[in-house]
C-alpha cells in the first residue's frame, strides 16, 4: 500500500492476522492519514502459516506481500518493525529474534505467556535499545482519548490522595455451550484465561492511570466449564479448558489506595464492558468502555450543592488524539485505538524516544499476573472466615 506522505517510510510487517491482526492492520493503514507523522507506515507484509489464508489476509487488510515463516518476514529489507499479533506461546521467540536481527517490535498484550519469557524479551529489548530500536506492548486501551484524558486529570492532582480503584472488564463469549475449545482456553498456547487477556489490561490500566504500581495481590479463580468440543475432533469428543474464565482479586497500591479488580468471560450480557473508577480525596472519575467517548468527573473541591458526577464528553480538539480526527463533538470507536498506538510508536521511533509501555512494563504487569494465580492457587483450597448464624 503506498504511504501517503513525504516522510521517509517505515516498513512493518505483522505476524498474525486474526482479531489482533485486523486490529493492527487497522491502525497502520489509518494512522498516516489521521495525524502528521515523521514517518510513512508501510503495510509491507504480513506472515501466517497457511499460504492461501494468509495472501487472502494481506488483501483484505492492506499488506503488500504475504510470508508463511515468520523468519522470512523478519528477514526482509522492507520491514523495519515487526508487530506481533500471534497468540501468546509464540510472542518471545518472535519478539527476540526480530530484536537481535536489528528490528523495532511491536508486540500485543500479554507481553508473554510466562514471567521468564518476558524477562528474556525485556533483556532482548534493553539491548536493542542501546543499539537504537525500541521495543512496545500494545496495551491498547492507555490509549481511549477519556482514559488518557483520565490520566493528565490525575496527574494534575485533579482527585487528589488517592482512595480506592475499582475495575472490572466483562465478557460472555464463554457462555456458549457449543464454544469449542478455541486456543485461548488452552495454557500452553494462551498462558491464562480471562486473567492474561482481560486482567492484563486491568491490571495495566490501574497502574498507568494511577500511577503506582500494585504492591500486593490476594486473588480467587475459576474455571466454570471444565470441558469443550475439541476443534476437528469426533462429535461429543471433549478436551479439558486449562484456563480460568474468571477471576477477582484485590490489591494495594504503593500509597496504600485499595484495588478491586474482576475479570469474567461468562457474565451473561456483557460482550466487551471495562468499568473503572478512581476515589480520590479531592475528587472521582468514572469510565465505561461501552461509553468510551465519555468520562465522568466529580469535583469534591465544589461546594457540596455543586457537587456531582458530570458527563465530560471527550470529543473536543483539544482533547489526547482528538486533533487527528472529526470536528468537535464527532465520537471514535474501538479501532481508533489502535490507530493512536501505531501514531504513538511512530513518534517514538523517529525521537528515538522510548514508547510506553515498554517491555519492562509488559514484564511488570507479567509478574503481578504471576502473583494473582499464586494467590487463586494458595485461596484454591477456599478458606473463608465462617459467618456466625
Ligand atoms: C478477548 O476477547 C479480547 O479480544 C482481548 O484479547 C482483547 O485484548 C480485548 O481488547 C478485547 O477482547
Amino acid at each position: 500500500m503506498p504511504h501517503s506522505t513525504s516522510a521517509p517510510p517505515l516498513g512493518v510487517g505483522m505476524v498474525g492476522y486474526a482479531f489482533m491482526g485486523a486490529a493492527h492492520s487497522q491502525g497502520w493503514r489509518t494512522v498516516g492519514r489521521a495525524f502528521d507523522l515523521p514517518l510513512s507506515p508501510v503495510l509491507a507484509a504480513v506472515c501466517g502459516r497457511d499460504r492461501a489464508a494468509v495472501s487472502a489476509a494481506a488483501d483484505r487488510l492492506g499488506w503488500a506481500a504475504a510470508e508463511t515463516d515468520w523468519r522470512a518476514l523478519i528477514a526482509r529489507d522492507d520491514v523495519s518493525l515487526v508487530d506481533i499479533c500471534t497468540p501468546g506461546d509464540s510472542h518471545a521467540e518472535i519478539a527476540i529474534a526480530a530484536l537481535e536481527a536489528g528490528k523495532h517490535v511491536l508486540c500485543e498484550k500479554p507481553l508473554a505467556n510466562t514471567v521468564a519469557e518476558a524477562e528474556a524479551m525485556t533483556e532482548a529489548a534493553q539491548a536493542a535499545r542501546e543499539r537504537g530500536q525500541l521495543a512496545m506492548v500494545g496495551f491498547n486501551y492507555r490509549r481511549v482519548p477519556a482514559l488518557a484524558l483520565a490520566r493528565r486529570l490525575i496527574a494534575e492532582g485533579r482527585i487528589g490522595t488517592l482512595r480506592h480503584v475499582r475495575v472490572s472488564y466483562l465478557q460472555d463469549w464463554g457462555e456458549d455451550p457449543d464454544l469449542p475449545l478455541v486456543w485461548r482456553l488452552t495454557k500452553d498456547k494462551a498462558g491464562s484465561g480471562a486473567l492474561g487477556d482481560l486482567g492484563a489490561h486491568i491490571v495495566d490500566l490501574a497502574q498507568h492511570l494511577s500511577g503506582e504500581l500494585l504492591t500486593g495481590v490476594s486473588a480467587q479463580t475459576e474455571t466454570f466449564v471444565k470441558q469443550r468440543a475439541l476443534p476437528g475432533g469426533e462429535a461429543g469428543q471433549l478436551g479439558e479448558v486449562t484456563v480460568d474464565d474468571a477471576a477477582v482479586f484485590t490489591g494495594r497500591l504503593a500509597s496504600g489506595a485499595l484495588t478491586s479488580f474482576e475479570v469474567s468471560r461468562l457474565a451473561a450480557g456483557r460482550k466487551n464492558q471495562l468499568r473503572i473508577e478512581l476515589n480520590g480525596a479531592a475528587g472521582s472519575l468514572a469510565f465505561d468502555l461501552e461509553r468510551l467517548n465519555e468520562l465522568e468527573f466529580h469535583d469534591h473541591t465544589l461546594p457540596a450543592a455543586e457537587g456531582g458526577f458530570r458527563r465530560i464528553q471527550v470529543t473536543e480538539g483539544d482533547h489526547p488524539y482528538l486533533e487527528g480526527w472529526w470536528p468537535p463533538g464527532h465520537g471514535l470507536g474501538y479501532e481508533h485505538t489502535f490507530t493512536h498506538q501505531a501514531r504513538d510508536l511512530v513518534h517514538a521511533i523517529a525521537a528515538g524516544t522510548q514508547p510506553e509501555p515498554s517491555f519492562a512494563d509488559g514484564l511488570q504487569v507479567q509478574r503481578v499476573l504471576t502473583a494473582i494465580e499464586e494467590s487463586a492457587a494458595k485461596n484454591a483450597v477456599f478458606t473463608p472466615v465462617p459467618v456466625p448464624e
